[in-house]
């Protein structure tokens, strides 16, 4: 399942949850002020009701106006509470005054804290400190006064506990942990690693991809980011992190990070490759159960052999390539489509391009994670058709189709390992191309931003 069906399910769950909750509470609260308990004077306890009530709408409708990330959560969570407050609506009107007062104070209150975002580097202020956490204290210091209560009162009256006892206990656990985990702002970061050559588009790929996702790059992205409005970028000198935060959904929003690994494409023909074929030594001696536990076994920094020149940086691609979600194969559109100068006789590639499918053979088979591929500079194979960019869709699906039709795609998806990845064989828009449309060579598209205009990447991110 996507990470996106996932959060739908998960959205469900969550809103029926709160349907049956406060249909619950509602009974709960009915029974449990039967008893007078505390002996409270009737106008103290509508006074804290009426307190208590205001400062928890009060932070509601502030995250409702405010906070992007928890809005639809908070509406959803305001509709269920005005049920249950309907049962203490007479405690409100008797002291509205009172009710308006600390509403107000508290919306005030929650207003001027800072925004959540999803800027980059931004200091996220611990989950405890948001005013959120007064909602979800105040709800369960509410419902668990009200258990009581009920509990103690039946006992002093009947000197038993009601028959009910565990089913209420139980639900207002549930009930918390619904509340802890609206109060949670989740912040999900997908690692992916780019296999591909010198010059294949690795570092293109990534810029293209925040600004397809309307990204906050950190500053090396930024950097590679803004030298390319004007010429494509320098060839990568060292290896360093791309990242990017964005905003995944409209309705259930969610901070995403995008990370990677860049490095010079020189090095997958030397470190990673050596590095890898020691790995694939090692998996057969050691056993693993996957590459985290292979790496786990292995001193990384001590044990490998000292022919790969650039140890830190090998041993950080190793890792990351561990946490990695998905690897990402690059391959040119060129490279596919151009039999002539890749394959030999018997259909069997040749050359750089027959080198390149080893190596990524290689780390496939040792790492066994999934593998998307895609497809670079396909504006190069096609400009002509691109050139008639009014209807870039209907171009890109022909694209589509004639990449898969190709000999060398033939040939990959025939490969042992790629065929592991199931979303290759499934058909449509199981092939990636995203394309970059250069200067005047193309009839330049930009978006209202002024970044030119790139095919294939809301895909990508959609399947990431
Ligand atoms: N026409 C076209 N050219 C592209 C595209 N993507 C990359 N290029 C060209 O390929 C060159 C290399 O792209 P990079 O992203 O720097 O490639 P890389 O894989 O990071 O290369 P190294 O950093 O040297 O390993 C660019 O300078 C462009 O000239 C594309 O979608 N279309
Ligand atoms: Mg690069």
């Amino acid at each position: 399942m996507s990470d996106l069906k996932h959060e739908t399910v998960e959205i469900i769950i969550y809103i029926l949850a709160l349907i049956i909750l406060g249909i619950w509470l509602k009974d709960l609260f009915a029974v449990s002020w039967q008893f007078r308990l505390f002996y409270l004077p009737f106008n103290v306890i509508s006074d804290i009701i009426a307190m208590g009530a205001g400062i928890y709408f009060g932070i509601l409708v502030a995250t409702i106006l405010k906070d992007a990330f928890k809005r639809i959560q908070a509406v959803l969570l305001c509709m269920v509470s005005i049920y249950v407050a309907t049962y203490y609506i007479h405690h409100i009107y008797n002291n509205i005054l009172l009710f308006i007062v600390f509403f107000g104070g508290a919306l005030y209150y929650a207003d001027k804290q800072e925004v959540p975002s999803c800027r980059y580097n931004i200091r996220r202020k611990s989950i405890k400190d948001r005013p959120l956490a007064i909602v979800t204290f105040l709800a369960s210091f509410f419902l668990l006064i009200s258990l009581l209560n009920y509990l103690i009162g039946y006992y002093y009256n009947f000197h038993t506990f009601p028959n009910s006892t565990m089913n209420y206990v139980l639900f207002a656990g549930v009930f918390i942990a619904i509340f802890l985990k609206f109060m949670n702002y989740e912040f999900n970061q997908i690692q992916i690693f780019i296999v591909g050559p010198p010059h294949i588009g690795k570092t293109v790929f990534m810029v293209a991809l925040c600004n397809t996702a309307n990204g906050d790059p950190n500053i090396a992205l930024r950097n590679v980011r803004n030298s390319m409005t004007k010429e494509w970028p320098e060839r990568t000198r060292e290896a360093y992190d791309l990242e990017f935060n964005f905003r995944r959904g409209r309705l259930f929003t969610k901070c995403i990070k995008i990370s990677t690994y860049d490095y010079p494409g020189a090095y997958l023909f030397e470190d990673i490759k050596d590095s890898f074929k020691w790995l694939d030594e090692k998996k057969k001696e050691l056993n693993p159960y996957d590459f985290h536990d292979l790496i786990s076994k292995i001193n990384l920094s001590k044990e490998l052999p000292t022919k790969i020149s650039r140890i830190d940086d090998t041993i950080k691609i190793i890792r990351t390539i561990a946490e990695s979600k998905k690897l990402i194969f690059l391959i040119s559109a060129t490279s596919i489509l151009r039999q002539d100068m890749q394959m030999v006789e018997g259909g069997y590639p040749s050359g750089e391009f027959k080198n390149y499918i080893n190596i990524y053979e290689i780390i496939a088979s040792v790492t066994d994670k999934p593998v998307m591929i895609v497809v670079t500079k396909v504006d190069r194979e096609y400009a002509y058709e691109l050139n008639s960019l009014s209807y870039i869709d209907d171009v890109a699906k022909w694209i589509l189709a004639d990449i898969k039709e190709s000999e060398n795609i033939f040939f990959l998806k025939n490969t042992r390992l790629v065929r592991r990845d199931k979303s290759f064989t499934k058909d449509e828009s199981s092939l990636i191309f995203p394309c970059w449309v250069e200067g005047d060579e193309i009839k330049p598209k930009l978006n209202e931003k002024g970044e030119f205009v790139m095919i294939g990447y809301d895909e990508f991110l959609k399947r990431l």
